[in-house]
């Protein structure tokens, strides 16, 4: 497949900033040979999380596979907004079937290029938190069961964005929905429900499992590359801002997801064979409040009726990934 050519605006402040680190710590962005697999012209929102994520995600994968990998992708933004037919922003061999079934279908050409004897040719699947979380779930579970040979990557942004930013098993307790909506004395989600997948994920003990946010994208590179150097299932999940959904401002999406991590909502670490094997540290701890403030979608829980209890069972939640991680030096 021949590479897409670098373009302009692909060499901004990322290469500037690299030229002060190693060869080694560079992006891939930085390269000169590097691959482009999710090209310009997709109809993502300004400012989505899921595009960057998946962009960086990818290219990292591409370059890890000496660009012999195929995507498998689930219904979802990402999938929608990269594909409006007849049109496609991939460069990359990218299928997709339907909702619900992208690790099934991951699993499967991952047999098909087994039988083939293609072992250099790599899978990726991919989703939402909808696809993977909800409609998925069996089929991911059964991915990681059997250690099926896929990288599955969850682009989660805590809602079903596509259809209209719908509840789902990744939606956060408080967060205002159009099926969880700010209204009674407990507005939005309730507490108490939904799914951790990344530990679910480590529970089948497969080789690899890790979360990242788009606010570090070298942490996400790596994340991909470090995946592809195991065989059997593999599990990565992105902490991705959606401003249309979350109620944010564009310009905000690197700075949400940073503060995800640094308020220890988002928890970002690594795991092998069902075993934590490295933590993100909270450089700057930070009150729950400075990132739900940022989002509409919390708007609820401040001002006049504001929900201060709601906001310190939140606060209490990070607080508890912070003990379980050990997220802060010391703590
Ligand atoms: C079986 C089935 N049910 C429902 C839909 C409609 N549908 C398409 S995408 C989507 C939500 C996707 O949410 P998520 O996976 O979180 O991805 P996002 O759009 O948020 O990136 C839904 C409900 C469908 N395509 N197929
Ligand atoms: S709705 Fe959200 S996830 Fe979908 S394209 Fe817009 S910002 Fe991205
Ligand atoms: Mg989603």
């Amino acid at each position: 497949m021949p590479l897409q050519p670098i373009k302009f605006y692909q060499t901004g402040s990322f290469v500037v900033g690299n030229r002060l680190l190693d060869p080694d710590e560079r992006a891939v962005q930085a390269r000169i040979d590097r691959t482009n697999s999710l090209n310009c012209g997709h109809r993502a929102c300004q400012g989505c999380g899921e595009a960057l994520g998946a962009r960086y995600a990818l290219d990292a994968a591409m370059r890890a596979t000496g660009n012999q990998m195929v995507a498998v992708n689930a219904t979802g933004c990402l999938e929608v907004f990269s594909t409006p037919y007849p049109e496609t922003s991939w460069r990359i061999p990218w299928l997709h079937s339907l909702f619900g079934n992208a690790p099934a279908v991951a699993t499967g050409v991952a047999a098909g290029l087994k039988a083939k004897g293609r072992s250099d040719v790599r899978v990726v699947g991919q989703g939402g938190d909808g696809g993977t979380v909800d409609i998925g779930f069996g089929c991911l579970s059964g991915m990681f069961e059997r250690n099926d040979d896929v990288l599955f990557i969850c682009y989660d942004n805590e809602a079903y964005m596509n259809t209209g930013v719908q509840r789902s098993g990744a939606t956060p307790p408080a967060a205002r929905t159009t099926t969880t909506p700010a209204i009674g004395p407990e507005p939005g989600n309730v507490f108490g429900q939904g799914k951790n997948v990344p530990a679910i994920a480590m529970a089948h003990e497969i080789p690899y499992v890790a979360t990242a946010t788009v606010a570090d994208l070298r942490d996400l590179e790596y994340k991909v590359t470090r995946a592809m150097d195991f065989r059997g299932a593999r599990y990565l999940h992105v902490l991705v801002p959606c401003p249309l959904g979350w109620g944010s401002a564009s310009g905000d999406t690197i700075r949400i997801a940073r503060l995800a991590k640094e308020s220890g909502l988002f928890p970002v670490f690594e795991a092998e064979g069902g075993e934590v094997t490295d933590v993100s540290k909270i450089r700057r701890r930070v009150p729950v409040e400075d990132y739900l403030r940022l989002q509409t979608r919390y708007a609820h829980l401040f001002g006049e009726h504001g929900h201060p209890g709601t906001v310190a069972r939140i606060q209490a939640v990070a607080d508890r990934n912070i003990r379980r991680f050990g997220l802060v030096e010391g703590e």
